[in-house]
Order: structure tokens, then C-alpha cells, then sequence
């Protein structure tokens, strides 16, 4: 199958006309594209639409009716829609592809055909037809389309603030466009999804979830409601009773797709013989028996290979005793990870079918100090066989996830034509059309993630490495070239803060806008004093004017990043950070000990600003981010269980000394105080600090109270148990007087 579509491929690219193609607008890259001609013609004002009756109230043709053009019978372009076996498009019985959500469309001036494999096919050809007439254009073509994956599409499944309501409708208008046919419902902030499981939708929210499934299907999306009942479910049948009672409520609200996650749990949810008994029943009983239902999908405990464990043989229990219509999910080699044929062949024969992936990109919600605007890429392109799904877990930022979502669509429909550089020039046109220009530059200084704890990396400021060596060799001309990119940047970010045309996009961009301004006046600044250091004396302004200033960016980046511009427990805004902020801080470090040793001055050359350090020997705790706001400072908490080994210890360390007045910090486990030892560093001794519940129930754990008044500058938490600890890092805080 493969070989052939090679071929056609060849061939095409001979005929296909230039890249202004009108054709070459529509995403995803349709398989078959044939040219007739280079020429281009204005696309009609007004059509009529040819079609058999079956055909009228589809979701096809309702495309058709809300595209912004005239319905006239009398119109000359005429439209011809239909599926196989309509009378509209008997002639071209041949040329539909044999595949599901397949279509064959011919586009004329006159007018055009669009004969599909079934509705949804037919719904897709219209979407190509309306991409490509996108810019008022249309050109004579052929095109002959159809998936590579089955399930394309979203799972909005991270941590943080859910998507509105109108963010949801806006991303099934573009998953419609862009020929993604899957949204999973599955946000984990919801609580009648995960913490209140069993609880029913009251009518407010039930409407809510009941309007998204309608206009999802209107979109040619399925619209899947996710349940996460493995925190606290216990195996009987009350509790089956109580799933399956939700699962009514929310079939009732019309929705017609499900699935059961069952992933960042621990205890008796986790067991594989449980999990499957429960979803086999739920697949006997409540999929089979609707008739009207998708086939179930279930994210599994081991939902990775890092976290698999082939001796407890928990993923072939699903393989083997699970029914084999329910579909699995998987996210790779580990929680965050692109996915190759090898790790397909390695899941695929342990839970004997195919995996449906959940792909976590471009989530953010374990680096929220960052945005993710960069391409999705680093999948196989040769998976499409060994898949039977593939989503995308997003950003809470849905606008701005569209960049990446643009590509995973793309990906999943034509996978071995997926050109990711080429698709990410596209998305950014398709989401600010206004100001692709300032959008695309600002993007570029935010693909990557900074050090996580997934190891996750993604390529971001390549194209300045060389210019940033030769600028720390003192190549002034070089120096004036950073300087510009950096100007660009700044130019880019005061362009988008003020349009006006994509307003949810910029809401979400904000933070990030605010802090490449400070970035890009930041290299400035350095840029000013590696030129002004070498300038004649006198000359104004100086190289400590521009100092002065460095060091004020610094400390505005500092205070952005700790304000309230964003999620008060994880706050942080970064930009930049994988070669421009790494480049300007070293200029500014080289550039200030350079003029010391010329000037005899003791200026202090260390870039960056932050008066607390975290330190830690427990793995998962050793990159939170510690944020401080006027008294109180914070560290971030994580979203994992966290293994806490005998002995390990987190120290927070201050450039000053403190007068502390509280704190407080949580564990997620009841009866944890006696395990740990809070000190306090006063006059270069440790000194400990006394800890307790205030309630046996209660997880928090206070201080006791000789913590008023203390000085310290350092603060550590010791595992003083002798045991490894299993808890959660949910608060970490304390208070200055
Ligand atoms: F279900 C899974 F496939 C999955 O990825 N679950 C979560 C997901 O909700 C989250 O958005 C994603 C990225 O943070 O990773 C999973 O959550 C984790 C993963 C961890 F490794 C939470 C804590 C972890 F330590």
C-alpha cells in the first residue's frame, strides 16, 4: 500500500503547480493532488448546491450553507456533493478512494464535485474546498484523499485550569477544519470527571457538556467522556454500579463516546484483574449493549514503558483478559516521549492489539513557566499500521496549543508526507493572519521546555548559535546583528500585544509577551555595554548607564515571572531559554569582567536574579521552581507521587538572612509530620523547628510556634524516617515578617 502511494507522490510533485497553489493552503496535505493548470481564478461569490436528498441535512452540506457565500439556485458555480451510491455523484463511482472518510473532489472554475466513501469523507472534501479557496482563489485540480489514522484528534487530559466552554467550541471548528475527528474529554481539574466521579453533572454543567457533544458532531468530531475513578474506587458493585450510573447520566446529555482512565493513581485502583473485570462489564453491558456507542478506550496504570513491569504482567493481563474491541492508550517510552516503530512493536504485543497513543505535547502543565508555540515533531513517520489512534494532550492555553494541534493533525492524516518545518509556517499564518510575522519570530524563542523532570527537549534558537560565539569573540559587527534580533523580538511582542483580531490568543500569550520585552530590552542592554566597553571614556551614555539598565531587566524579569500575571502556586514566565537568555546573560557576565579587569572596578558579573535557591537530593523535587511574592515564598508543587528516600533532604537557601513568621506545607498523606525534621540555619547552626497536624485527618503540617521571629538563611526538610517515603508534594510555603 505504501509503494503505491509513493509513487503517486513522485509523479505529483511534477504536476503539482508552485507552492502558491491554492491547493497547497488546505491541512492537512491531502494524499493525491493532481494540477491542471498553474492558473488561478477568483473563487464565486455565490454557488448552488447539486446534491440527493440524504445529503441535505448532513453535516456536509451544512458546511457548505455557513461558508459566507450566497446560496443561489441560479448561481453558475454549482457544487456537487454525495457519497457512494448517491445519484449526485453516480459518474464517479471509480475515482472514491476505498476507505473510510475518504473523498475524490474536482474543482473547475465552473464549479466542483466532491463524491465521498461517507458522510464524514464528504464533509472533509468541503473542508478542502473551503481551505483551499481560503484567499479568494481557487485553482483547477483534482484531489484524491482519505486518513492514515483512524483517530486523529485531542484529549484535553492535563492538570490545571480546564478549557472554557467557548475555547472547546472554537477548537471543534478548527479540528473540523483541520480533519481531526477525535476530542476526549478528560480534564483532570474537573471534579465530576476525577474527584467527584460519581457524582452526577448538575443540570448548569450537564447542559454545558451536552451542547459541546451536539456541536462537536455538527464539526464531524466525536466528542468522548472521560471518567477517572481509580483515586479512591473500591471493587464492589456499589461502586460499579455508581460508574455505570454516570456513564447513563452523561449518555443522556448525548454523548456517545467513552473512556476510563485509570493513570496517576496508586493503591487498589491500579490493580490489572480489577480494571479489567470493571471495563469488560461496562463493555458487555453499557457500550454493546447501546448499539449507538464508539468502542470504549481505557488509559491504562502503566501507561508507559518506563513504569511497566513485566513481571507483575499488569499491560498483558489487559492484553489478554480484556475485551478486544476496547482500545488502550499508551504514551511511549515514557510519561512524555515521540513515539517509533520499535516502542509501537514493543506495546503492540503486550496488550495484543494496537495502541491508541496519547501523545504529551504540547502539554505544559509540569513546566508552566513555559508556552509551547513550536512544531510538533520527532514522531516516526512510518507508524501509521502499528496505531489505531494517535491524540494530542494540549496546553490549558487552548489558542495557542492550535500551533502544535495544526501539526499532530496533519501528521496523523499523511504521515510519510508530513513535512513538520513547512506545517509550522502554516499554522502560524492560519492563526493570526493579521500578524504572522510577529507571531512566528516571538515563537521562536518559545518552543522548548527548559530542564524538566521528563527530559523532555525540543529544538528552539538554533539559528543563532554561530552568532552567538562570534558575538562572545568580540566581533562588534556581530554584536550590532544580535542586537537586531533581539530588537525584532521586541518589535514582535509590541505587535501582538496590541492586535486585536485573535484577543484569546493574546490573553494567553500575555505573560510571555510582557517577558520578551523585558528579554529583548535585556540583550539590548548588553549588547549596548559590550560596544560601549571598548567606546572612549566620556562618552555618554556609558558602559554603567548600560549596566545599570542590564541589571534593572534582570530584576524586572524577576518580578514578572513572581507576579500575578499568572497561576499563583506555579507561577514563572520564561522566554528565550535555550540560547537567547543563555546568550545574553554569558555576553553580560563576559563583558562585565572584562571591564573590571580594564577599569579596576568590582562590579558584580553574575547574571540572573533570584534571592532563593532550591537544593535537593530527592530527584523529583530537585527543579521546582521557587517563586517568591512580597513575604511569602513558594515552592511549586508537583503533580507526581514523589519518592522521598531516607535521608533526603530539600533546603531552600535566601541571599539574605530572614525573619520568618509562618509556614506551612502538605504532603498529601495524613500522620507524615513524624517522618520529616524541619531545621532552620541560624548563625552557621541547624536548629530544629517543631511539626504537627493540627488534625489527625488532616495532611497539612504547621509549625509550631518558636518559628515567629526566627533569622535563618537557610531552610531544610529532612526524611529523618529511615524509611523511603511514598507522599505527594502538594504545599510547600513559608511567611517573612
Ligand atoms: F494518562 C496519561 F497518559 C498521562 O499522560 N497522564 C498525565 C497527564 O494528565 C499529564 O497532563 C501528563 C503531563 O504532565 O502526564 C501525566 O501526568 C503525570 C505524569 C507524571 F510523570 C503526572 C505526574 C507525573 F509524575
Amino acid at each position: 500500500m505504501k509503494k503505491t502511494i509513493l509513487t503517486v507522490s513522485l509523479i505529483l510533485m511534477g504536476c503539482m503547480g508552485g507552492m502558491n497553489a491554492q491547493i497547497s493552503l488546505v491541512n492537512p496535505v491531502p494524499q493525491v493532488v493532481k494540477s491542471a493548470s498553474q492558473e488561478l481564478y477568483n473563487a464565486p461569490e455565490e454557488w448552488r448546491i447539486v446534491c440527493d436528498d440524504a445529503r441535505t441535512d448532513g453535516i456536509a452540506a451544512a458546511a457548505l450553507k455557513t461558508a459566507g457565500r450566497t446560496l443561489n439556485n441560479d448561481a453558475a458555480f454549482t457544487v456537487t456533493l454525495g457519497v457512494r451510491g448517491d445519484k449526485a455523484v453516480r459518474k464517479y463511482k471509480k475515482q472514491i478512494p476505498q476507505k473510510a472518510e475518504g473523498y475524490y473532489m474536482e474543482l473547475t472554475p465552473d464549479g466542483a464535485v466532491i463524491a465521498a466513501y461517507d458522510e464524514q469523507g464528504l464533509y472533509y472534501g468541503v473542508q478542502t474546498l473551503l481551505g483551499s479557496m481560503a484567499q479568494g482563489k481557487i485553482e483547477s485540480c483534482t484531489v484524491t484523499d482519505w486518513p492514515d489514522v483512524k483517530y486523529r484528534g485531542v484529549v484535553e487530559g492535563f492538570y490545571g485550569t480546564p478549557w472554557s466552554h467557548e475555547a472547546r467550541l472554537s477548537q471543534f471548528d478548527f479540528y473540523g477544519r483541520n480533519k481531526m475527528n477525535v476530542y476526549i474529554y478528560g480534564p483532570k481539574d474537573d471534579p465530576y470527571h476525577r474527584d467527584h466521579w460519581r457524582t452526577p453533572y448538575p443540570a448548569e454543567e450537564g447542559k454545558r457538556i451536552q451542547e459541546l457533544a451536539e456541536y462537536a458532531k455538527q464539526h464531524g468530531v466525536n466528542f468522548y467522556w472521560a471518567i477517572h475513578p481509580g483515586v479512591d474506587i473500591k471493587w464492589t458493585t456499589e461502586d460499579r454500579d455508581a460508574l455505570m450510573a454516570k456513564l447513563e447520566q452523561v449518555y443522556s446529555l448525548g454523548v456517545r463516546s467513552f473512556a476510563v482512565f485509570f493513570d496517576d493513581i496508586w493503591g487498589e485502583g491500579k490493580r490489572a484483574d480489577k480494571q479489567t473485570e470493571l471495563l469488560n462489564y461496562i463493555d458487555n453491558n453499557f457500550i454493546q449493549k447501546k448499539k449507538d456507542v464508539a468502542p470504549l478506550i481505557m488509559c491504562p496504570t502503566e501507561y508507559n514503558k518506563a513504569w511497566a513491569n513485566d513481571e507483575t504482567g499488569y499491560l498483558r493481563t489487559l492484553g489478554t483478559q480484556m475485551n478486544k474491541s476496547i482500545e488502550i492508550m499508551w504514551t511511549g517510552n515514557s510519561v512524555v516521549h515521540c513515539i517509533d516503530k520499535e516502542s509501537m512493536d514493543w506495546i503492540n504485543q503486550r496488550i495484543d492489539r494496537k495502541a491508541y497513543i496519547w501523545w504529551n505535547f504540547p502539554v505544559s502543565d509540569f513546566v508552566r513557566d513555559h508556552i509551547l508555540l513550536g512544531p510538533a515533531y520527532g514522531n516516526g513517520l512510518d507508524i501509521d499500521d502499528d496505531v489505531s489512534g494517535f491524540v494530542s494532550n494540549p496546553m490549558e492555553h487552548a489558542e495557542a496549543s492550535k500551533i502544535a494541534l495544526y501539526g499532530i493533525a496533519d501528521y496523523t492524516w499523511n504521515m510519510e508526507a508530513y513535512d513538520y518545518k513547512a506545517n509550522w509556517e502554516k499554522a502560524i499564518v492560519d492563526l493570526l493572519p493579521s500578524n504572522p510575522k510577529a507571531l512566528r519570530t516571538f515563537a521562536l524563542y518559545n518552543k522548548d521546555l527548559g530542564p524538566n523532570g521528563h527530559g523532555f527537549n525540543r529544538e528552539e534558537g538554533d539559528e543563532l548559535k554561530q552568532l552567538a560565539q562570534e558575538v562572545m569573540n568580540n566581533d562588534n559587527r556581530k554584536t550590532y546583528l544580535f542586537y537586531k534580533y533581539c530588537a525584532d523580538l521586541k518589535a514582535s511582542a509590541d505587535i501582538l500585544l496590541a492586535d486585536r483580531t485573535n484577543p484569546e490568543l493574546i490573553r494567553e500569550l500575555r505573560p510571555w509577551l510582557l517577558q520578551a520585552r523585558n528579554l529583548a530590552d535585556y540583550g539590548m542592554a548588553v549588547c549596548n555595554m559590550a560596544i560601549m566597553r571598548s567606546a572612549k571614556l566620556g562618552e555618554y551614555p556609558t558602559f554603567t548607564d548600560f549596566y545599570a539598565q542590564a541589571r534593572s531587566l534582570q530584576e524586572q524579569m524577576y518580578q514578572l515571572e513572581n507576579s500575578d500575571e499568572r497561576h499563583a502556586l506555579q507561577p514563572g514566565v520564561k522566554v528565550g531559554t535555550k540560547v537567547m537568555l543563555p546568550t545574553i546573560d554569558k555576553l553580560f557576565t563576559q563583558s562585565v569582567e572584562l571591564y573590571n579587569q580594564t577599569k579596576g572596578t568590582k562590579l558584580s558579573s553574575v547574571a540572573g536574579y533570584s534571592p532563593y535557591k532550591l537544593t535537593s537530593n530527592v530527584e523529583q523535587l530537585a527543579l521546582l521552581p521557587v517563586t517568591a511574592s512580597s513575604n511569602t515564598v513558594n515552592v511549586s508543587p508537583a503533580l507526581e507521587v514523589i519518592y522521598w528516600q531516607a535521608d533526603g533532604e530539600l533546603v531552600i537557601e535566601s541571599e539574605n538572612e530572614m525573619t520568618l513568621q509562618g509556614m506551612e506545607f502538605n504532603l498529601g498523606v495524613k500522620d507524615m509530620a513524624k517522618n520529616f525534621t524541619l531545621e532552620l540555619y541560624v548563625d552557621g547552626e541547624w536548629k530544629p523547628v517543631s511539626i504537627l497536624h493540627y488534625k489527625p485527618e488532616d495532611t497539612a503540617i504547621h509549625t509550631g510556634n518558636e518559628l515567629a521571629g526566627m533569622k535563618a538563611t537557610k531552610i531544610r526538610l529532612t526524611n529523618t524516617s529511615e524509611r523511603d517515603l511514598e507522599v505527594y508534594f502538594k504545599k510547600f510555603s513559608f511567611t517573612k515578617q
